[in-house]
C-alpha cells in the first residue's frame, strides 16, 4: 500500500500545537478539550460577537486618537501565537518566582518552559521593545477557574499600551518647564513609584482612566454605571479594575494601571506608560445581555446570525434562546489524603473543575462546593460538589446526564485520587 498518506503519529512524548510538537514533562497539563480550541480564534471571525466587541473598540481608537498626519495612533495586533514561554507570561512582567498566579492549578501548561498564555500582557515587552509607543493587542487566552456564567477556561482579551514623553505628559500644563517625570531619589508610595514624579503619574493615571471611561460610555452609552477599584499587580503601579454594573451586580471588565518603569527600560526609559487589560466576553456580555459566557462558543444559527450587521455601530437586541431547564447531580468524595511532607497539596478544586469541563464540555452550566467535613476519627477530609448540567440549545434527557455523572465519577477516581462516595 505504497500510495497511500501517511498515518499521522500519535507521540506519547510529545504535545502538539498548532503542528508544533512540544516534549512532555511533569508539568505538562494542557487536554484535548482545550487544545482543539486553539486556533478557533474567535475574536477573528467575522460577525462573531467578540469580533464585532473588537472592532467597536478598534474604531473607538482609531476615531479618538490621531497621530500625526492623520493616520491612527494605536497600531493592533490580533494575530500572535498563544503559545509562549513562561518568561513571557511571568517573568518578563516582574511576575516573581513563587508568585500564586504561576502555579499549575491555574494555568495550561504544554511543558516547564511553555504555555497558553494566561494573559495578553505576555506581549507587552516585546511589542514595547519593537519600538511600538501606541498598541492594542487582542487574542485568546487560557486559564484553570471556577466554572459559572461568567468563567470559561479559554477566554480572549485586549491589551492596551500607550507611552508618552515627557513633552506628551505635561503638553497641556502651563509653564511646565520646572516638571519632569522621572526623579531619582524618590519613595515608592501607594501613590506612585520611586522613579515617577507624582505629577507625571497622576496626569498619565488620569489620561488611562478617562480613556476608558470615555471607551465604556462609547460603547454602553452614558447610563452605564461604572466604579473604579484599587487592586494589584507586579506590572503596574498604582493599579485599578474598573467594574461595570450588570445584572443587579457589579462585574469586572478590566484590570489596568501605570506600567512599572522597569518594564520601559529596553528602550522606552525616558517615557512613562500606561496599560491596560480587558476581558472581550464580559464587555459583550454586558452590550449584547448575552447570559451565559459557553454561548460564545455555540455553531447555534439562532446565536451566531444575530450578529450580522451591516454596520458595526447598529445596536443588536439579543434575542436569548430560551433557557432549557437545568439538572443537577452532587458528588461527594474524600480527598487523597496527605502524602509524605515533601509532597504537598495533592488535590485543588482546579484539579476538579478542569476534570469536569473536560469530560462535561458545555453541558455544564455550573459547579458549586456545597458541602464540606472533616471525620473526626480519622481526620479525612470529604467535599460534595453539585454540577448544574444544561444544554444550551436543548432539553437534556436524566439518562443523557446520569452518563455524564457516571464518567465524571469514575475519572475522578482514576486521576484524582478521591475515593467516591456514591
Ligand atoms: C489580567 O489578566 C492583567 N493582565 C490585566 C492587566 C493588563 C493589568 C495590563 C494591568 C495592565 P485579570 O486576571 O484581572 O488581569 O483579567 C483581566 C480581565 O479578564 C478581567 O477583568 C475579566 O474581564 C477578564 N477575565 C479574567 N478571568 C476570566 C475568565 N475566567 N473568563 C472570562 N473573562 C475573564
Ligand atoms: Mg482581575
Amino acid at each position: 500500500d505504497s500510495g497511500s498518506a501517511p498515518r499521522p503519529v500519535i507521540d506519547q512524548d510529545c504535545v502538539e500545537v498548532s503542528g508544533r510538537p512540544y516534549p512532555r514533562d511533569d508539568f505538562t497539563n494542557v487536554t484535548p478539550k482545550i487544545l482543539a480550541k486553539v486556533g478557533r480564534d474567535l475574536h477573528n471571525q467575522r460577525h462573531h460577537p467578540l469580533w464585532l466587541i473588537k472592532e467597536r473598540i478598534k474604531a473607538f481608537f482609531y476615531s479618538s486618537y490621531m497621530g500625526r498626519g492623520g493616520n491612527p495612533l494605536f497600531s493592533v495586533h490580533d494575530n500572535l501565537n498563544p503559545v509562549v514561554t513562561t518568561e513571557q507570561n511571568f517573568d518578563s512582567l516582574l511576575i516573581p518566582p513563587d508568585h500564586p498566579s504561576r502555579k499549575q492549578g491555574d494555568n495550561y501548561f504544554l511543558n516547564r518552559t511553555t504555555m497558553l498564555r494566561a494573559h495578553t500582557s505576555a506581549h507587552q515587552r516585546e511589542l514595547v521593545k519593537s519600538g511600538l509607543d501606541a498598541f492594542l493587542l487582542a487574542g485568546d487566552v487560557y486559564r484553570r477557574d471556577e466554572i459559572d456564567s461568567c468563567h470559561y477556561p479559554v477566554f480572549h482579551q485586549m491589551e492596551g499600551v500607550r507611552l508618552f514623553t515627557e513633552r506628551q505628559v505635561f503638553s497641556n500644563v502651563p509653564d511646565s518647564e520646572e516638571l519632569s517625570l522621572l526623579e531619582h531619589s524618590g519613595r515608592r508610595t501607594p501613590h506612585k513609584q520611586e522613579t515617577h514624579t507624582l505629577e507625571a503619574v497622576k496626569l498619565v493615571e488620569f489620561n488611562l482612566k478617562q480613556t476608558l471611561t470615555r471607551l465604556i460610555t462609547h460603547l454602553f452609552g452614558q447610563d452605564v454605571e461604572v466604579r473604579w477599584v484599587g487592586c494589584y499587580f507586579p506590572f503596574t503601579h498604582p493599579s485599578f479594575e474598573m467594574e461595570v454594573r450588570f445584572q443587579g451586580d457589579w462585574l469586572e471588565v478590566l484590570g489596568c494601571g501605570v506600567m512599572e518603569q522597569q518594564l520601559l527600560n529596553s528602550g522606552a526609559g525616558d517615557k512613562l506608560g500606561w496599560a491596560f487589560g480587558l476581558g472581550l466576553e464580559r464587555l459583550a456580555m454586558v452590550l449584547y445581555q448575552i447570559p451565559d459566557i459557553r454561548l460564545f462558543w455555540s455553531q447555534d444559527e439562532r446565536f451566531l446570525t444575530q450578529f450580522i450587521l451591516d454596520d458595526i455601530h447598529q445596536p443588536v437586541c439579543f434575542q436569548p434562546l430560551s433557557k432549557y431547564p437545568p439538572l443537577h447531580n452532587d458528588i461527594s468524595f474524600w480527598l487523597p489524603e496527605a502524602g509524605p511532607e515533601a509532597e504537598p497539596q495533592s488535590f485543588t478544586a482546579n484539579d476538579f473543575y478542569d476534570l469536569v469541563r473536560s469530560i462535561g464540555g458545555d453541558l455544564v452550566e455550573k459547579v458549586t462546593l456545597v458541602d464540606e467535613f472533616t471525620h473526626p476519627q480519622s481526620r479525612r477530609r470529604s467535599q460534595c460538589y453539585r454540577i448544574i448540567y444544561r444544554h444550551m440549545e436543548r432539553t437534556l434527557s436524566q439518562q443523557e446526564v446520569r452518563l455524564v455523572h457516571k464518567e465524571i465519577e469514575d475519572a475522578a477516581e482514576a486521576e484524582l485520587g478521591v475515593q467516591g462516595r456514591y
